[in-house]
């Protein structure tokens, strides 16, 4: 055997981890959770009530469901590889491609090569033999990986193809039955791998609650400050173009203009105690060379908003500009910067779905 291919955590995690948990700390230990009659010196010991590992594993299952395994740190493939030859071209196509390379070893016996990626599979098959390699490895912009492939076999230093050659040694991108687009490369006999990328962009990505940026059918409300209104009039402008091109419809947004920043909280903290909108979004334009106190006014509006939201539950975006020039606020304001007032409606859609799935999984009992 001559190739290694292997997960992150290497052979030995599992092992490691299971001794890891099974060994009471700190509190656990002074707590008497775990019961030792001196009897077991120099054995494992468990959690009381529970007299083996499947009990503990069972326990810790409950205790992180959404998890797959917690025990289970990653996977590793070992894969043999016939010649030298293939076994040097693969290590030199991962290395081109950014692959993050192991420990390997090189002894009497042979040569091994590990490769890490974030994630590893394992599939097992029984009966129909599947049309794909058994190395597979799964990527993002599948097109341009394969230009990488493409120009590392022709490449006379490296993979050495002939132009002819490549014609039947690499195959084209192509969909597959599975929801995914594929190429393969023969890169030396009996040694074929495949590159894919699913369709699915959330695919292999671990479950997350992510909020979507729809604003149809919710009310937001906006604080703004009339203050420095050159620049909060344009960000007011930014704030309603995010959400009228997220879908959100003229009469559920509620403006509220206030004299200067240091009135914005307490709007804001009125509008979110009422719970009549999703989020609000505060703009405002602090100059610190125009402003006295400028410090502690920037202090309190920011301690303001932050109290609303963690109050009222109500997630408030906060499009409050603190800059030293009124050149620097303007562009921020939509000019060089881009617009603040945009990038806080934005964040105001996203949390207001974030409440919203957080709520519904909250209502679910999940
Ligand atoms: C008074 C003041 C000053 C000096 N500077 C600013 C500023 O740069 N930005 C702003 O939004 N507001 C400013 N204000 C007004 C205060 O925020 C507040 O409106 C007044 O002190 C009245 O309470």
């Amino acid at each position: 055997m001559v190739g290694l291919i292997q997960g992150p955590k290497g052979p030995c995690s599992l092992r490691q981890e299971q001794r890891q948990q099974q060994i009471p700390f700190g509190n656990d230990r002074k707590k008497g959770k775990y019961k030792s009659n001196g009897k077991n010196k120099g054995k494992h010991r468990f959690p009381s009530g529970m007299t083996d590992l499947k009990d503990f594993v069972r326990s810790q299952r409950r205790r992180a469901d959404d998890t797959i395994e917690s025990m289970i740190k990653g996977i590793t493939t070992v894969a043999s590889v016939a010649s030298v030859d293939g076994f040097e071209k693969l290590g030199s196509l991962f290395r081109a491609l950014g692959f993050e390379e192991g420990k390997g070893w090189d002894d009497a016996g042979g040569r091994g090569a590990a490769f890490l990626a974030p994630l590893g599979n394992l599939e097992l098959v029984t009966g129909r033999e599947p049309a794909v390699p058994s190395l597979l490895v799964e990527v993002t912009q599948l097109e341009a990986v394969y230009s990488v492939v493409r120009s590392w076999m022709l490449n006379p230093a490296t993979g050495n193809f002939r132009t002819e050659e490549i014609v039947v040694k690499l195959t084209a991108v192509a969909a597959t039955h599975w929801n995914s687009r594929l190429f393969t490369v023969d890169l030396a006999p009996g040694l074929k791998i495949g590159f894919w990328e699913s369709e699915n962009p959330q695919h292999g990505r671990p479950i997350a609650v992510e909020g979507d940026l729809s604003a149809a059918g919710k009310k937001f409300a906006i604080v703004v400050a009339r203050w420095n209104a050159v620049i909060t009039d344009r960000l007011l402008q930014g704030a309603l173009d995010a959400l009228h091109r997220s879908g959100c419809a003229k009469d559920d947004i509620e403006i509220v203009r206030v004299p200067g920043a240091w009135e914005i909280p307490s709007a804001a903290r009125t509008l979110a105690e009422s719970k009549r909108v999703a989020a609000v979004i505060t703009l405002g334009v602090l100059l610190r060379g125009e402003t006295a106190h400028y410090e502690a006014i920037y202090t309190e509006v920011a301690r303001g908003i932050g109290q609303s939201q963690q109050e009222t539950g109500v997630p408030h975006a906060f499009g409050v500009l603190t800059c030293e020039t009124l050149e620097q606020a303007l562009d921020r304001a939509g000019l060089k910067a881009g617009n603040k007032g945009f990038e806080a409606a934005v964040a105001a859609i996203e949390m207001a779905s974030i409440q919203e799935k957080l709520a519904d999984k909250t209502k679910g009992g999940r």
